[in-house]
Parts: structure tokens; C-alpha cells; sequence
């Protein structure tokens, strides 16, 4: 059979996917699996090729299966817009989207435009399905999908999710070699995506990770990962696990084995800063292995913020974290969730701890209730729209307790004021040479840095929030 792996053009009120713009790890990962059964597959990045061009050369392969992924609720609408362009003009081909927003909510997703949604990991679901519509059998036998079936959708029951991840396939890297030069994460390029180990023990409200992997932590061994990176051409790799040496033992063994491997990368890893305070010393062994800069889930500066979204960890970690990464010299970007029932001396408890720490390069998340997460059951009612492209973490969707104009004043101040206190800890001149001489060594491009200059200007105006609440 023939499988075709579509990503839809970028769409999104203000474009963010540019800011940092990753490759189709999921899909490759699935079509690894396709392939080692000996089905040919093949994939189309919309977002690169142009809408037209892209689907040109997805008609010219004439693919039996088209599989679409959506991660994002974001995504949700040009997804489907893409799924019934494919219908009127590869009627043929039999249509299942998957991914993290389709399998959290996929009753969404019930649509004539699609022939099936599937639900958790795509290596354990595809396979069975394509070779089921390869013999003509029942689908409804095929686990973790969604089918329609007389006249409404029947849902199969969980596919299993696979323990050992070493024994799926290599990321089917071969199938994107023509885009790889055009993946990026804020001004590094090019750059690739490397999983290492999928779910998390913890159960934040607002993230639907744990749910999605139903609590499960899955890792795949050193030796794999060593593997995997001699696998990547790019210099830049961002890891996509979502807390990065949950498993202490196995993260001082990757960096070990990487570094004996004599590969050197940029890594962009995400973990929490309970494990930087307990186990600083990983940060020195991973430092090794190349450069490193790591994101950071702060969410509050306070121990209540932190309950309040069920973090499960302390505001003095939060600051410890800090301290450790700046006195290792080690690049950061940590992330605050913005509730949209904060007053003003909220906000300017963040901007004073900002000032404190030195935390220039923090981001702003507003509290937001994405379907499938535990904040959703309990917030969905009070939802002010059901726009799916304003659940993009930087816009409400939900009321505020300050009239919006002022929320929205207050939400870019602190965007504007983490540019000041860059400036002030780093100097406006010194910010602006090391970017050039980032641009001289060619580590960075020039339409990188202005997409980059572009959004911080961008964000500094409330303008720019609350147009979308206009329509
Ligand atoms: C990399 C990443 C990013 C990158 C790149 C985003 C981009 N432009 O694509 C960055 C850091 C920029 C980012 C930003 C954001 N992200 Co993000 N991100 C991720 C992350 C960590 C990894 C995704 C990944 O590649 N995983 C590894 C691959 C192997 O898994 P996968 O893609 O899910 O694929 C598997 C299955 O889903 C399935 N599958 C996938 N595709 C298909 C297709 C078919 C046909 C089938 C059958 C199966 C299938 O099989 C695959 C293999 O098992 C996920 C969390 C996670 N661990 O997945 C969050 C996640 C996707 N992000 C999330 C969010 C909310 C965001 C933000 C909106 C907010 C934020 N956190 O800052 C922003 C803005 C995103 C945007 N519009 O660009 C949420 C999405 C939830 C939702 N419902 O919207 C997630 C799930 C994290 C969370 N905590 O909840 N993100
Ligand atoms: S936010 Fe991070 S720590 Fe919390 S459940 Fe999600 S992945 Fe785990």
C-alpha cells in the first residue's frame, strides 16, 4: 500500500509555529513502522511546499491512505479544510488523522471528511489498519481507532502503548531529507526532532501529556539514543520528551555514552526544576555533549500558583533552578502561566520576580483549556469562544477578571518587560553583538533573528491579542 503523510499549510491568528518550526517526528516515526512491513510511504509538508505544490506532488504519488496529524487544537480546522480538499480530489484514498488533539478529543474530529481518527501511539494502530484495508477485513477489529459504521462512529478500544521503545523502527528520517534544511527553533537552523522517552508521571491540570500516555513513562536505552543522534545530520537537536532526566540514572548514562561517541550537538531539552535543584550535576555532564539550553515549566512564582494547577513543586525551586543554570553558564527559557483571573499586583509579582532573577528570557502562557485535560472538564463551560485558533496559549478563552483591554495591557507589558530586563542584564549593545557574530559564523539567519525581532515587538502591543477577540 501506499501512505501518504500530509501537514497542512501553517495557519494560526499570529503565526507562532514560525517562531520555532519542527519536522514531523510523529508521522516518520509511524511511517518507520509502515515501511518495515513493506508498505511505501512518503511525506508532504504543506508548510514548506506551498498548499498547491504540496498537493501536486501528493496527487502525483496517488497514495491508497492518507494519514494527517494533528497535534495541536490549533490545527483542528485547517486539518479538516485539508482532509476534504483530499477527498474532492484523491476520492481514492482512505483518510485517518491522529495525534495528540485527535486523540484527546476525537469525537471532534467525526467528520464525513475523514474515514477514521485514531487514538494514542500511531506505531501501534496504522499498521494494523493499513493491512486490514490491504484485505479487504472488518476495521472495527483494528484497536484505537474511531470508525463511522451505520450511520454513527464506533470506537474500538485503547490500542496498547508498546513498553520497550526499542524495539520500534529508526525514525524514518529518509522521507524528509529534502525539508531538513528548513526546521528551526528560535534563530538555530537546521534542526532536528529526537524523542528519547514519551509520557510523564506528574498531573498538571492544564497539560494533556500524562493523559495522552495514560500516566505511563517510556524510555528508550542510551545505546538507542547514541543510535539515533548518529542518525541526525543537524547540529541542533531538540528533545521532545517532556521532562528530560525524569530517570536520573539513564540521563547520566546518555550523556556518558554520547559524549564517548564523540557527537556534538546544540541540545534544547524541557525538564522541571525539582530535578535541576536535586541533580545539578547532569547539567555539567550534558554540557559536555555539545551546547545545551533547556526550557523550563516554571508556571508561578508563588507555592499556591504552583497547587493551583497541580504542578507539584515549590516556588524555591523555581528560583534555585535559576541560580543553578546561571552559575553553570547554561542557556534557559522558562515559561509562566498567566491566569486570566489575575489582578494587576499579580502581574506585577511576576515582573518583580523577573526583575529579581533575571529571567530574561521568560514566556508567557495564558491559562488556557485545551480539550482532553483535566482544566477543560472543569472550565469548558465558561469558555468565551469555541475559535479552536485562539487556543494558542497566547490569547484567553476565557473570561478575565480585568476588563480585557487592561488584561491584554498587562499580558504584553510583560512581554515588553522581559525585553528590558534582557537588555539590562545583558546590555542592549552586547545582546545586538552577539547576535551579529551569531550571523557571521552563520549559526543563525538573518530571517531568523528579524522573525525573532519581529514577535517581541509584535507581543509588546495589546493590539496584537486582542484583534482576535474583534470577530
Ligand atoms: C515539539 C513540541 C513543540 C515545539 C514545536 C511545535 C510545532 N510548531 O510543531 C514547540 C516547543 C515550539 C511547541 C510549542 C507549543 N506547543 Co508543543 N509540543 C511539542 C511536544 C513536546 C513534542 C511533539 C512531538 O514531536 N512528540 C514526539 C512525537 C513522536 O509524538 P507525536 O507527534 O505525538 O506523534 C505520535 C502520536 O501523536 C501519533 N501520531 C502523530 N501523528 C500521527 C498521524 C497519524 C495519521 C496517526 C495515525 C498517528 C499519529 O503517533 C506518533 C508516534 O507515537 C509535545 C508534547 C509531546 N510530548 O508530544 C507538545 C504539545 C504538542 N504542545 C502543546 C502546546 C499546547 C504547545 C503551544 C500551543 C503552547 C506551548 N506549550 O508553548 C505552543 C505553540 C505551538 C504551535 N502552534 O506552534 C501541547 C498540545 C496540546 C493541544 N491540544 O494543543 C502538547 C501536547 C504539550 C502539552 N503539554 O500538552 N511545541
Ligand atoms: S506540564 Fe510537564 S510536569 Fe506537568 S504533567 Fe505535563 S509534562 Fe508532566
Amino acid at each position: 500500500m501506499k501512505i501518504a503523510f500530509l501537514k497542512p499549510p501553517v495557519g494560526g491568528i499570529l503565526g507562532l509555529e514560525m517562531l520555532t518550526f519542527v519536522e514531523p517526528l510523529g508521522p516518520i516515526c509511524v511511517a518507520a513502522c509502515l515501511e518495515a512491513e513493506g508498505h511505501t510511504c512518503a511525506v508532504f509538508d504543506l508548510r514548506i511546499d506551498g498548499e498547491e505544490r504540496g498537493m501536486a506532488d501528493c496527487r502525483t504519488f496517488n497514495p491508497d491512505v492518507v494519514g494527517l496529524q494533528c497535534n495541536f487544537t490549533t490545527e483542528r480546522n485547517r486539518t479538516i479544510r485539508l482532509a476534504q480538499r483530499i477527498r474532492r480530489e484523491m476520492p481514492r484514498a482512505f483518510i485517518v488523522i491522529g495525534g495528540h488533539d485527535a486523540s484527546r478529543d476525537p469525537d471532534w474530529f467525526r467528520n464525513p471528511a475523514i474515514d477514521a481518527i485514531a487514538a494514542g501511539d500511531g506505531e501501534e494502530v496504522l499498521p494494523p489498519l493499513v493491512d486490514a484495508l490491504a484485505r479487504g477485513k472488518d476495521l472495527t477489529a483494528i484497536k484505537g481507532i474511531e470508525v463511522p459504521r451505520n450511520g454513527a462512529w464506533v470506537y474500538t478500544g485503547a490500542a496498547d502503548a508498546r513498553p520497550n521503545l526499542d524495539s520500534y523502527p529508526m525514525p524514518a528520517r529518509h522521507l524528509i531529507a529534502r525539508y531538513a534544511d528548513h526546521y528551526y527553533i528560535n534563530f538555530r537552523k537546521p534542526l532536528a526532532l529526537m524523542e528519547t522517552a514519551r509520557g510523564c508521571p506528574f498531573k498538571c491540570n492544564f497539560c494533556s501529556v500524562w493523559k495522552f500516555h495514560e500516566s505511563t513513562f517510556r524510555e528508550k536505552s542510551p545505546e538507542r539514543v547514541v543510535k539515533e543522534l548518529e542518525q541526525i545530520a543537524a547540529p541542533n537537536v531538540f528533545i521532545t520528551d517532556d521532562i528530560f532526566w525524569m530517570n536520573v540514572r539513564r540521563g547520566e548514562e546518555m550523556a556518558k555514552q554520547i559524549k564517548a561517541s564523540g557527537i556534538r550537538k546544540y541540545f534544547t531539552v524541557q525538564t522541571r526544576t525539582d530535578i535541576i535543584c536535586k541533580f545539578p550535576h547532569l547539567i555539567e555532564q550534558w554540557k559536555d555533549c555539545g551546547d545545551l539550553a533547556i526550557f523550563l515549566g516554571l508556571e508561578s512564582v508563588t507555592d499556591e500558583g504552583l497547587k493551583a494547577v497541580n504542578k507539584k513543586n515549590t516556588a524555591d525551586n523555581n528560583v534555585r533552578a535559576i541560580q543553578i543554570l546561571k552559575d553553570l553558564g547554561v542557556g534557559f527559557t522558562p515559561n509562566f502561566i498567566v491566569d486570566p483571573a489575575w489582578d494587576r499586583d499579580d502581574f506585577a509579582r511576576l515582573r518583580d520576580w523577573i526583575d529579581q532573577t533575571g529571567a530574561y528570557n521568560s514566556g508567557f502562557s495564558i491559562l488556557t483549556p485545551l480539550p482532553g485535560t483535566d482544566l477543560w472538564d472543569h472550565a469548558k463551560k465558561q469558555v468565551t469562544t469555541h475559535e479552536w485558533e485562539m487556543y494558542d496559549i497566547v490569547h484567553t478563552v476565557l473570561p478575565t477578571k480585568l476588563p480585557l483591554d487592561e488584561f491584554y495591557a498587562e499580558y504584553s507589558a510583560l512581554w515588553r518587560h522581559a525585553l528590558d530586563v534582557r537588555y539590562r542584564y545583558k546590555g542592549k549593545v552586547k545582546t545586538y553583538l552577539q547576535l551579529g557574530a551569531a550571523l557571521a559564523t552563520r549559526k543563525v539567519t538573518l530571517s531568523a533573528v528579524r522573525k525573532g525581532m519581529n514577535i517581541a515587538k509584535v507581543f509588546s502591543k495589546p493590539e496584537t491579542f486582542l484583534r482576535a477577540h474583534e470577530h
